[in-house]
């Protein structure tokens, strides 16, 4: 695995001259590159957010949780934008970890989200469909939030995968004012395009406690550099619109990248991060996914922690890594956010929140 790293030849996330003491500084320094080079810059926040209950239903998920759809909305340079949130809140006299998921599908999330289960493990949900922030479609910035700012004519105008993680940093102000959740365990989740979403989202946002990728492989928790399956070529391509206009300039030059994608999870660091990966996803690239993690440890080490703890060869199918700030496990199948999956991210907030 070693000599597999150094192969890749990546960018070093810790510099020479990086210390413990100054490493918001590079950390700063990682994301600021991120959005020029691949994702874009986000505005500023706005100064508040605010919440209208569009639906509420008291007793949900057979009684155990309650149920409320908001519409959560704020101000823009073009007046007010708005979009569905959906909450589950178990009832407790503990205040609640949370997990804000950015799903594909408008609550009930569909085959992606076991609700009950979470709910059952004492989780809260926040959640909110993609789509309704902004379409996932090349549609020149004309859809929804993108249309809401002025869009600067520069390489590093704000992708998509920008706006979608701003829009999870919206969420996390009005979670902020919400008795029933410990504010210091907001996680941030999602699948494939939305991992990458949550990775760039808990990378820019410290409120976030943790993030957690599931299947996200390309410009998300994969390495670029060697990396099999999709290559930066196959995602500019088919979906410009994720990225800022900078990025294109790397299809086929991955070796002139003056970052990896390990910088992405780094930027988590102190705070714990999770990728997970499945065995027939060869299109993400489950070795570049694990190499990536493995390569942001030294950040977690340098931090007084230990990153990726795992064996010292690439993972078998089956295996799950929990000990380490990095988790990370390989599960058997294909492309999806499964139970299974769920089951894990639960179990590694329950071992490093508790
Ligand atoms: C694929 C894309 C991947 C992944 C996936 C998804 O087509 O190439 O990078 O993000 O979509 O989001 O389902």
């Amino acid at each position: 695995m070693l000599q597999e790293l150094k192969r890749r030849d990546l960018p070093p996330v810790v510099t020479p001259g990086t210390t413990a003491d100054n490493w918001q500084q590079r950390r700063r320094e990682m994301i600021e590159i991120l959005a020029r080079e691949e994702y874009g810059f986000s505005p500023e926040p706005p100064d508040h957010v605010s919440a209208e209950t569009t639906f509420l239903e008291e007793r949900a998920w057979a009684g155990k949780a309650e149920h409320r759809e908001i519409a959560l909305k704020f101000p823009t340079p073009k007046g007010e934008f708005s979009f569905p949130v959906d909450l589950v809140i178990p009832y407790s006299d503990e205040k609640l970890p949370l997990f804000i998921y950015i799903s594909f599908t408008k609550y009930p999330i569909g085959k992606y989200g076991p609700i009950e289960e979470i709910v059952d493990s004492g989780y809260a949900l926040a959640t909110f469909c993609y789509k309704d922030v902004t379409d996932d479609k090349d549609d020149d910035f004309s859809s929804g939030l993108a249309a809401m700012y002025p869009r600067e004519n520069t390489g590093s105008a704000w992708g998509k995968i920008s706006m979608w993680a701003w829009a999870a940093s919206r969420v996390m102000d009005y979670v902020q004012t919400l008795d029933a959740i410990d504010k210091n365990r907001i996680f941030v989740v999602g699948h494939s395009r939305l991992g990458k979403t949550a990775l760039w989202c808990g990378a820019q946002d410290p409120r976030f406690s943790a993030a957690v990728s599931n299947d996200s492989g390309c410009s998300g928790a994969a390495v670029s550099r060697g990396k099999e399956g999709e290559r930066i070529r196959d995602i500019v391509t088919r979906f410009p619109h994720w990225f800022c206009e900078n990025y294109r300039k790397y299809q086929d030059r991955e070796e002139e990248l003056p970052f990896d994608q390990h910088f992405l999870i780094a930027s988590m660091a102190p705070r714990p991060v999770y990728v997970a990966s499945a065995v027939e996803d060869l299109w993400a690239d489950p070795k570049s996914e694990f190499l990536s993690c493995a390569a942001a440890s030294s950040a977690y080490k340098l931090l007084g922690g230990r990153g990726l703890v795992s064996e010292n060869h690439f993972p078998k199918p089956g295996d799950v890594f929990q000990e380490g700030e990095i988790g990370y496990h390989l599960r058997t199948g294909t492309h999806f956010l499964s139970r299974y999956d769920w089951q894990q991210f639960i179990k590694y907030m329950d071992r490093h929140f508790k």
